[in-house]
């Protein structure tokens, strides 16, 4: 297992308008070198751009300083530029695709997983179902053809009512017959809608492509009442071998959720380092 950190305009370690003015890809490189410091070997980004020279300069960012970009998150894409997979409109629909499948291309260069979240929407009507699964088999297809791996979350239901459980997620991951695209489990998510977080990494855990780590109040591992450190033993006896990023909210403070976050890692022998 290899352990990342989320930085973004959002979740994670937040940095406003991030990549959209100089000032915030200096703190970005700042962030890094401490994300470095703290044992972290990757970084994940949520992105809605899609402009090469600025997604070049980012990677070379993460390479100079010795990290991984671990995932590609495209939340962003929904929540600041109202484009999904479910809007009924086919022209908003079929752009969110197309910057997804532009980030999924990003993510071979530097083989990075790519995340589709809140990408979907939050369409509770009949039709979202379908536009859902035609859209995920289309960026499937490019997934497949780049080598990359996608990860599908199960997202709670206070956030969208599609997708809330692993067994939605399998079930059309199965259904469509994907086969670049996997699980994104989150463990925050997870205490909302499974029955046991232990039981649904049992049960998913070959399907398994990306993992996200916050406790129960979203603030990081062991703040909460979620046994974090059992799901990473579980996993890690699983035979799971892919990334653990930390998606938590920056509480009490950016820089403490990154440092509180690596001293549970290594309290618990997840990390080396004190
Ligand atoms: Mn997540």
């Amino acid at each position: 297992m290899h352990f990342s950190f989320v930085v973004s305009g959002g979740l994670g370690y937040h940095i406003p308008n991030l990549f959209e003015n100089e000032s915030s890809f200096t703190e970005f490189e700042n962030v890094l070198k401490l994300l470095r410091k703290h044992g972290y070997i990757g970084v994940e980004l949520n992105l809605s751009l899609h402009n090469p020279q600025v997604l070049s300069r980012i990677a070379a960012a993460i390479r100079g300083e010795g990290l991984r970009l671990a995932a590609v998150g495209t939340g962003l894409i929904y929540r600041e530029r109202g484009l999904s997979f479910t809007n009924p409109d086919s022209k908003n629909r079929q752009e969110a695709v197309d910057i997804v499948k532009e980030l999924i291309r990003f993510a071979a260069g530097e083989r990075a997983i790519v995340i589709i979240g809140m990408v979907r929407g939050t369409s509770s009507e009949e039709v979202a179902v379908d536009l859902l699964r035609q859209s995920l088999a289309e960026c499937d297809k490019v997934a497949s053809e780049c080598k990359v791996s996608l990860a599908l979350e199960a997202i709670n239901r206070y956030e969208t009512p599609l997708l809330n459980t692993a067994a939605d997620v399998a079930e059309v991951i199965q259904d469509e017959r994907l086969t670049a695209t996997g699980i994104l489990l989150d463990s925050f998510h997870m205490n909302i809608e499974e029955q046991s977080l232990e039981e649904t990494i049992r049960k998913y855990h070959k399907m398994i492509t990306h993992y996200h780590i916050a406790d129960s109040d979203r603030w990081p591992p062991g703040h909460g009442h979620l046994k974090v450190e059992n799901q990473l033993t579980l996993l890690g006896e699983l035979g799971y071998g892919g990334w653990i990023s930390a998606e938590t909210l920056p509480k009490p403070d950016n820089e403490e959720a990154l440092i509180q976050t690596a001293r549970f890692l290594k309290r618990h022998n997840f990390l080396r380092g004190s």
